[in-house]
């Protein structure tokens, strides 16, 4: 498989740079940790190695070193698409290099070969309560296809340690084939008729998940689920979904089990749950101010929902310190395409209105939208309305995030996390100490 061959090319000057920094340099000091971070959620503290994709603070995502608009400039295209391949946005998180169109072909075949979903896993959906949350069905989808884990298996017989990462890619490649699948039935086991039509073997990942939820612009939408999946694939290793399939990930559980816990942690209303409320919050600005309201009617709007105790969905980031650029290139789409629709235009009037309330409340750090801000706005237009939905399009696309990243922590056989903790008393000591 083209992916394999890359990686084990590679593979050597990395497990060098790798062991160079655990052996001969392991004492350098990297950071200083204060109480702050202690007892503040983490924030900051540099502990974590990727070079999948990195997140500086002022500018937002990077890609193997490439912006947001360089990734999709850059990425090659399916003929007649105006959004890359996925297949091609998977090669350069797991190559870190730019395919040809070929090989990013080739990626899109290898996932049309491996996209067959087991009749248990859906029969397994099906029996579930009908109101159980779309997020649930689809992290117990993922836990369900453990079952075929080769990375599992292969343990158990002894494979060597050098060799973990190949079935892992293997697994990566056989999960994120079926995701979009996964989630298309989901959606239409919820909301509409069930059951999804076969992947299309001649069809990209994007078209065929156009073609499964049964939306009916499809090539609009496929343009979107491109978009979307690419946008929301990786944010370097610290935010949740992507950090919990890793911690999982490093006591050799395999693909599926650390996926599965990812996912969990996207559930949150704190993360991947956000896309499906900053939509409502739009939305019921839309029904009590009878459609795109005046600025001032939206600045007292947005005061109102801080006064009542709660946050603004959609604004604010743990590292962000300026718009998240992936908020800026789904804008970007949809002014494009459809910028009369009164969504996109109230989206854009949040924009230019909530941030000063923000700034007035004097709390976030990050006053700027994030990716959440407009990403269920542009799947309402397309006529995906079902809210709770939402998080899974975002567990989709975040697959391939850390999938690449789990098959490169196997490669450079990256270890068991354990940080320390401290009681509190201790931490009292510490500061004691420190006058
Ligand atoms: N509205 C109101 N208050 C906000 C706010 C917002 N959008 N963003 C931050 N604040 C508040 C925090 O609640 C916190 O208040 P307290 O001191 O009373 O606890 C204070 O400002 C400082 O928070 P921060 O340091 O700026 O932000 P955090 O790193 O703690 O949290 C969050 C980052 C994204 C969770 C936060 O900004 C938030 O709750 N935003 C709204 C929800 C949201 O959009 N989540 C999606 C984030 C992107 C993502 O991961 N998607 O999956």
């Amino acid at each position: 498989m083209i992916l394999h061959d890359k990686i084990s090319a590679q593979l050597p000057a990395w497990r060098e740079r790798m062991k160079s920094l655990a052996k001969e340099h392991a004492d350098v000091v990297v950071d200083q940790v204060t109480v702050g971070q202690v007892v503040g959620g983490m924030r900051d503290i540099k502990s974590l190695v990727t070079d999948i994709s990195y997140v500086d603070p002022a500018e937002g995502i990077r890609f193997r070193g490439m912006s947001i608009p360089e990734v999709l400039a850059a990425l090659p295209k399916p003929d007649g698409a105006e959004m890359p391949y996925v297949g091609g946005l998977f090669y350069l998180l797991l190559i870190g290099a730019v395919p040809t169109k070929r090989q990013a072909e080739a990626v899109e075949k290898e996932w049309a070969k491996r996209a067959k979903v087991p009749a248990y896993v859906f029969k397994m959906l099906k029996a579930m309560p009908k109101d159980t949350h779309p997020m649930t069905l689809l992290s117990q989808a993922v836990l369900a296809l453990q079952n075929d884990s080769l990375f599992a298996k292969q343990y158990h017989e002894g494979i060597k340690k050098d060799a973990y990462w190949e079935p892992t890619l293997e697994d990566a490649m056989n999960l994120t084939a079926k995701l979009p699948v996964i989630a298309a039935f989901i959606y239409r086991l919820k909301y509409k008729d069930g059951g999804v039509p076969k992947y299309d073997r001649k069809l990209d990942y994007g078209a065929n998940f156009a073609r499964m939820m049964g939306v009916e612009d499809e090539k609009g939408y496929a343009d979107l689920a491109r978009l979307y999946f690419i946008l929301h694939s990786d944010h370097e290793s610290g935010n949740v979904s992507a950090h919990a399939t890793h911690l999982v990930g490093s006591t050799l559980s395999d693909a599926y089990y650390a996926f599965s816990a990812g996912l969990n942690g996207l559930a949150g209303p704190l993360h991947g749950l956000a896309n499906q409320e900053c939509l409502g919050w739009l939305i019921d600005v839309h029904k009590k101010l009878g459609g795109v309201p005046s600025r001032e009617q939206l600045y007292q709007f947005a005061w109102d929902t801080l006064n009542g105790g709660k946050v603004i969905p959609g604004y604010g980031h743990a590292v962000l310190r300026v718009p998240d650029p992936r908020f800026t290139a789904q804008m970007s789409y949809a002014k494009a395409h459809f910028p009369q629709d009164e969504l996109v235009r109230l989206a854009d009037m949040v924009f230019d209105v909530v941030p000063a309330v923000l700034k007035e409340q004097g709390k976030a750090k990050n006053p700027a939208p994030n990716v959440d801000a407009i990403s269920g706005t542009l799947q309402y237009y397309y006529g995906v309305r079902e809210f709770d939905f939402y998080t899974v399009l975002f567990g989709v696309g975040r697959g391939l995030g850390v999938m690449a990243n789990l098959v490169w922590a196997r490669a450079l056989g990256q270890p068991l996390e354990r940080p320390k903790s401290l009681s509190t008393k201790m931490l009292e000591d510490i500061v004691a100490k420190a006058g």
